[in-house]
Formats: structure tokens, sequence, C-alpha cells
């Protein structure tokens, strides 16, 4: 069965697009505008009338997050989703630190750097952001101490979920010098040919 990922690339619906690719799985991309994103069919698919969507035969799920969890559970090989429900935990871990602790910051800054006029920016909500960036970075620094990987030397959904949301690291140049282990951690995750495929789907 084909699964359908609803939301432009440039949203988070990179995020399931990226998972796609890396399982190789087949797919369809229902690429939507932001603008429909409140009409009454889409909102039949979400009813956040927000992207992504996933749609698989009968089943329907939104979040990010549990999207790609989702798809690694009933998809991944070779560990991608591991086998111990300890790892599984772990792979949730990250999934959820990675929206609770370290998406707003990135975002406030991308918002303001990117989408925002000059003259409606917020520079303390912006600077506010900067300094809660290095308590997470620092943490995932550490984890990453001594190993390719969050799990260890193989890549997994962990690493995919948590590298979608840290990606937005780059178009922010943030700075990576203290935490190096984060760094090449996230150049090796973008560096994957599913990432930079998920980035030219139309
Ligand atoms: N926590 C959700 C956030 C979804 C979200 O806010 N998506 C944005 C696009 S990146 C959206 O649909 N915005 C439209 C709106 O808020 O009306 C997830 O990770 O899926």
């Amino acid at each position: 069965m084909t699964v359908k990922i609803y939301g432009p690339t440039a949203s988070r619906a990179a995020r399931a697009l990226w998972i796609v690719h890396e399982l190789g799985i087949p797919f369809e991309h229902v690429a939507m505008e932001m603008k429909d994103l409140k009409n009454a069919d889409y909102l039949k698919v979400n009813p956040n009338g927000k992207v992504p969507a996933l749609v698989d035969g009968d089943f329907k799920l939104f979040e990010s997050m549990a999207i790609n969890l989702y798809l690694a559970a009933k998809h991944g090989k070779d560990g991608f989703f591991p086998a111990s429900l300890e790892d599984q935990a772990i792979c949730h871990q990250w999934s959820f630190w990675g929206m609770t602790e370290v998406e707003k910051p990135l975002l406030t800054i991308l918002i303001d750097m990117f989408m925002t006029a000059p003259d409606k920016r917020k520079p303390e909500a912006v600077a506010e952001a900067q300094k809660a960036l290095p308590k997470p970075f620092g943490v995932l620094n550490g984890a990453l101490q001594g190993r390719d990987y969050l799990l260890g030397s193989k890549f997994t959904v962990a690493d995919l979920n948590l590298a979608s949301i840290c990606s937005w690291a780059k178009p922010i140049k943030f700075d990576f010098g203290p935490f190096p282990n984060a760094g090449t951690w996230l150049d090796r995750c973008l560096s994957r040919p599913a990432y930079k495929a998920a980035r030219s789907t139309k």
C-alpha cells in the first residue's frame, strides 16, 4: 500500500519525506499549499489543519515525530527501528526531546531571520532563544561522545527525527564550535542520500 504524505517539502513534512526515502517505501506526496490547510477536505485528513499528515490505507496520523516512529516501526529493517523495548524508548526519548527542548528556540530564530519583515523582528525573543540553545546542545554533545549515532554505531529513527529538527540549526548558522560531537553528528545525518532526496522532492 502506498502511503500518502501531506505537506510542502519546505515544512515539517520534510521529516516524513526523509523517512520514506530512507525506508525505500512507495509513497505519494500530496504537496498541499499552506493556504489550503484549513479547507474542509484537508481537515478530514488532519483536523488541526497542519502538516505533515499521513494516510496509510484507512489509517490517518498527524504529528511529524509520531508519523516517523510509526513508519519506522512498520517498515524499518536492520535496526533502523531497534528491536528492544529499551532502545525503542530511547528513540521516543530523543524524538520528544527534540520537539520540547530544541524545536522552539530554533524555529524562533529561523522565523525571525527568514520569514519576518525587518520592522517586525523581535530581537529579545531571538536573544532568549539563542540563550536557550547551548543547554540542549550540550546534552546532545555529551550523549554523542564516543559514538557516531544516538544509539551507538547505527543510524536509527532517533537520529533521523532529531536531525530533522536540528537541521534548522544550519540556516541560522548555529555555532557548533563548543559542541563538536553534535555538529559532526548533524553533518553525518544530513549527508545521507535520503535526506538530500527528500529535500529535492517536488
Ligand atoms: N507538532 C506538529 C507541528 C505541525 C505544524 O505546525 N506544521 C506547520 C508547518 S511546518 C503548519 O502546518 N502550520 C500551519 C498552521 O499552523 O496553520 C508536527 O510536528 O507535526
